[in-house]
């Protein structure tokens, strides 16, 4: 085994990638902002500095640990040099802290704090750049950035995509869009990636909060919520809560107090999502038409899909998204109700994704000035708003959704994790196509966090090839596999974000990449003590095809829930 000395402890090391790596399994703490566990290394911010003996001052991230090694971390020669390199970035930097959205998470703002700087030597540079707030879903704020690169490695390694990168040096140096452009005038496709992993605030979802407050405050409006399945197990993270904490009830309570009318479950439009892709894709497997089938529920991959793949328009599932299909349902169903009028219903999602903002705005989904979802706020924004309301969220108690449209099965509330719908979907097409009751629920070979993850399905002589993968860069590269016909499926689940929405750049910034396993474990635990677990045993979703939908993929359901996508 090999050993080094951290400030004179034996630590022993492996296979990490770097001393960085091998110091933080001390416990000692190691500044930066360039590096990210999911990302290349880049070593450009110097926090990490460490004194070698021997070597001296080096940057522990771009250094290989080596047997014997004696690495001091916090000398006063290397205290002094993060401090110098940290005040130079606030030279940098729009210091608007007190009105950031990004306030009480901000990386900057910590470390500033943790390196004792609390003076500012240096004057805040002149040079102003204009907000970019030209996309649906996020807004650039380049006074805030701090040039460690992590949103251009986000889009470019795990997406692949790179519409964001460096441009000019010194004083004036950026990161932009390409060739100067707004943000939506490239072929950005709204992940937001690069918003979960900057450290400032730099690139953050566009707020709708004011917009929302403005609903609820007026007279007339019925405003109703949907609450994504991702959302539940991670907001708590925001309120001293473990991640993982799994929080429904409370939100619901939240919401409530807040103003909200109704709230209901986007897992109910989930379940119903089931019933009509799984239906669509068996109808295809059976004609053998336009396979493989992507599932089409991840806005940030059918624009991905739009933009890089437009071959592919037509192997999309044509059903719209469980949050389309909410907002859809709500529109048709709510308003006879509640004894209301169309136009005075709001829908608000409440999502961990950024692409669900531009997806509620997509002209499809807009039918003669009324929209199928009026707003979507990211996970962070509810934490705002609750925060805004004077609300103390950890001292909340559970209080039901309603119905009908707040019932759901575990099949609805998995589609949260990366490899959730093709699960989901794996529990209806059972049933339908052997006749069989499906008694042991959990496909496991379908979870995990591969970045590709496959199974064969046999079932009553119809053999279902499946794959699942999240990242678009992986996505790509399957894509590649298919075209070189090194791989074929029948059905392939993408997914945008690394691990699902879970990882939606709408959720609570966090640089522990343990967290998204706690949301995971947390979103398949639910399903185990739910009542439910296969959509075709909720209720209300069979009451809603009795008495509005008739069949699964019936032309009324095709007008309520499918859609058409388009380059
Ligand atoms: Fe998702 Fe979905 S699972 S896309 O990740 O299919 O955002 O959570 O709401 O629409 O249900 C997101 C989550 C979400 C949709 C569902
Ligand atoms: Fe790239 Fe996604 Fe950010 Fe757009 S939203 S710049 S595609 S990482």
């Amino acid at each position: 085994n090999n050993f080094l000395y951290v400030n004179g402890e034996k630590v022993e090391f492996g296979n990490e990638r770097n001393l960085l790596e091998v110091i933080r399994k001390t416990n000692i703490e190691i500044p930066t902002f360039c590096y990210h566990s999911e990302l290349s290394i880049y070593g450009a911010c110097r926090m990490c500095v460490v004194d070698i003996d021997g070597r001296g001052i080096v940057t522990s991230c771009t250094t290989k640990p080596q047997p014997g090694m004696k690495v001091k971390t916090h000398t006063s020669e290397v205290r002094k040099i993060r401090k110098i390199a940290l005040e130079l970035i606030l030279a940098n930097h729009d210091r608007n802290c007190t009105s950031c959205v990004k306030s009480d998470t901000c990386k900057l703002q910590k470390l500033s704090n943790d390196l004792g700087v609390n003076e500012i030597r240096f004057k805040e540079r002149e040079i102003r750049f204009d907000l970019d707030k030209s996309s649906d879903a996020l807004i650039r704020d380049p006074n805030k950035c701090i040039l460690c690169g992590d949103c251009v490695r986000a889009c470019g390694e795990i997406q692949g995509i790179g519409v964001i990168d460096f441009v000019k040096r010194g004083e004036k140096a950026a990161v932009m869009p390409a060739f100067g452009k707004e943000l939506a005038n490239v072929d950005c496709v709204d992940c937001g990636q690069c918003a979960r992993v900057c450290p400032t605030a730099s690139i953050t979802p566009k707020y709708e909060v004011d917009k929302v407050w403005k609903e609820i405050e007026n007279p007339d409006k019925v405003v109703v919520a949907q609450i994504a399945p991702a959302v539940r197990v991670a907001i708590g993270e925001l309120f001293g809560f473990k991640p993982g904490a799994l929080l429904t009830g409370q939100i619901v309570n939240a919401l409530k107090m807040i103003g909200f009318d109704k709230v209901f479950d986007t897992s109910f439009a989930a379940d119903l999502t089931v019933i009509e892709e799984a239906n669509e894709f068996i109808q295809r497997k059976q004609e053998d038409y336009k396979l493989p089938l992507f599932t089409s529920c991840c806005p940030g991959w059918v624009k991905f899909v739009e933009y890089y793949h437009p071959e592919l328009i037509t192997n999309l599932s044509s059903c719209k998204s469980p949050q389309q299909m909410f907002g859809s349902v709500a529109k048709e169903i709510l308003p006879e109700l509640l004894n209301i009028k169309k136009e005075n219903l709001a829908v608000v999602s409440i999502m961990p994704c950024t692409a669900k903002k531009a997806e509620a705005k997509r002209p499809e989904f807009n039918h003669g000035g009324i929209k199928e979802v009026d707003y979507v706020l990211t996970t962070v924004e509810l934490a705002a708003m609750i925060k805004e309301a004077g609300i103390k969220f950890e001292n909340l108690t559970p209080e039901p959704l309603d119905m009908p449209m707040g019932f759901k099965s575990g099949a609805g509330v998995i589609f949260g994790n990366s490899g959730g719908v093709s699960e989901a979907v794996a529990r209806y097409a059972y049933e339908k196509l052997t006749g069989q009751k499906l008694f042991d629920f959990e496909f496991k070979q379908l979870r995990g966090s591969d970045a590709l993850r496959t199974a064969e399905l046999e079932l009553n002589g119809t053999k279902i090839r499946m794959a699942i993968v999240s990242g678009l860069k992986n996505a790509s590269e399957l894509i590649k596999k298919l075209k070189n016909k090194e791989a074929e499926y029948d059905i392939i689940e993408v997914m945008a974000c690394p691990g699902g929405c879970i990882a939606g750049a709408g959720q609570p910034y966090t640089t522990e990449s343990d967290n998204k396993c706690k949301r995971a474990s947390a979103l398949y635990e639910s399903d185990k003590t739910l009542q439910l677990h296969k959509s075709q045993d909720n209720p209300y979703v069979s009451e809603l095809y009795s008495s509005l939908l008739g069949e699964p993929n019936s032309r009324k359901a095709h007008s309520l829930l499918h859609t058409k996508y388009y380059n």
